[in-house]
C-alpha cells in the first residue's frame, strides 16, 4: 500500500497520533502535497457517507476530523503559494450554527497564499460578528462564508442579507460549503461562489480586482 494510502486509511479511522508522520512519509514518497489533500478529502467523504449509514457516530466524525487537521498541517507549507501583492483584508468564518471548520481552514489557508490579511473568526459566528468584524477592520475587501450543513444555509442567507443591508461597502461575499451551489449563492445575493479552496482563490482574486 503506497502512504497516500495510508494516510486516507488513517484520518479514515481517526488514527490522530500516526498522521502527520504518514503525510510527511508520502510527500517523501513524491507525491504532491495536492494528491494527499485530495486523499484527506475523500477520506472525509467515506467517513460522512458512514455516518450516514448509521456505521459510525459523531464521536468518530470528530476523530477523523482532528486526524485531517494533523495532516493539513504538515502539508500547509507545501500547499501555500507566494502571495505577492496585497490584496486587502479577508474575513471569513462558518456561519450561525455550524461547527465544521476543515473547509474554512483551508479556504483560509488558500486566501492568505494569494496575499489576503486573514481575520478569521471560527465557526458559529452570528451575522452580527460579521458585519462588526468588518466596522472594526479597515481595508476589508472580502468575507467568506462557510456553511456544511443543509439547515445552516437560511442562517447563510440572514448573513449576507445583513452583510449587504449594513450599509458598508468596500467589500464582497463569498460562499462555500458542501450544500451551496451557485444557483444558491446567487439566490441569496452572495457575490461570489466556488466549490473548493484552490478555486475560491481564484474566484476571490476576480472578485478584487
Ligand atoms: C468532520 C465532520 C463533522 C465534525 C466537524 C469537525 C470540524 N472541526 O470541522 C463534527 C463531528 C463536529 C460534525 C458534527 C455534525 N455533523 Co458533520 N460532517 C463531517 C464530515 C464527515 C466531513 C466535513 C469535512 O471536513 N469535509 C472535508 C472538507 C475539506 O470539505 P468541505 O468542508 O466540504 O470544504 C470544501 C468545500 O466545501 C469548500 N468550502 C468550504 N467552505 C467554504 C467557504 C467558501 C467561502 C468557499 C468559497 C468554499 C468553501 O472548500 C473546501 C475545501 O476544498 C461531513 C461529511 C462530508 N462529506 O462533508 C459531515 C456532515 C457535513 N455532517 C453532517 C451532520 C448531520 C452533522 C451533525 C448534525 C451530526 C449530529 N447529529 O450531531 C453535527 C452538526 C454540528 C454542527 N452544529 O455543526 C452531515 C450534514 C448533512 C446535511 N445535509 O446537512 C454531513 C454531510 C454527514 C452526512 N453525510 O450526513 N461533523
Amino acid at each position: 500500500m503506497s502512504k497516500i494510502e495510508d494516510v486516507k486509511s488513517l484520518v479514515e479511522s481517526g488514527r490522530t497520533k500516526l498522521v502527520a508522520a504518514t503525510v510527511q512519509e508520502a510527500l517523501d514518497e513524491g507525491n504532491t502535497a495536492d494528491n494527499i489533500l485530495h486523499a484527506m478529502i475523500d477520506a472525509m467523504r467515506v467517513v460522512g457517507d458512514k455516518f450516514s449509514t448509521g456505521e459510525i457516530f459523531v464521536p468518530e466524525m470528530l476523530v477523523s476530523a482532528k486526524a485531517m487537521s494533523k495532516g493539513v498541517e504538515v502539508l500547509k507549507p507545501h500547499l501555500a503559494g507566494e502571495g505577492t501583492s496585497s490584496l486587502g483584508t479577508c474575513v471569513i468564518g462558518t456561519v450561525q450554527g455550524d461547527l465544521h471548520d476543515i473547509g474554512k481552514n483551508l479556504v483560509a489557508m488558500m486566501l492568505e497564499s494569494n496575499g489576503f490579511t486573514i481575520i478569521d473568526l471560527g465557526i458559529d459566528v452570528s451575522p452580527q460578528k460579521f458585519v462588526d468584524s468588518i466596522k472594526e477592520n479597515k481595508d476589508v475587501r472580502l468575507v467568506a462564508l462557510s456553511g456544511l450543513l443543509t439547515t445552516t444555509m437560511p442562517t447563510m442567507k440572514e448573513t449576507v442579507k445583513m452583510l449587504k443591508e449594513s450599509g458598508l461597502n468596500g467589500f464582497k461575499v463569498i460562499v462555500g460549503g458542501a450544500p451551496v451551489t451557485e444557483e444558491l449563492a446567487a439566490e441569496i445575493g452572495a457575490d461570489g461562489f466556488a466549490p473548493d479552496a484552490g478555486s475560491a482563490a481564484v474566484m476571490a482574486r476576480k472578485l478584487v480586482a
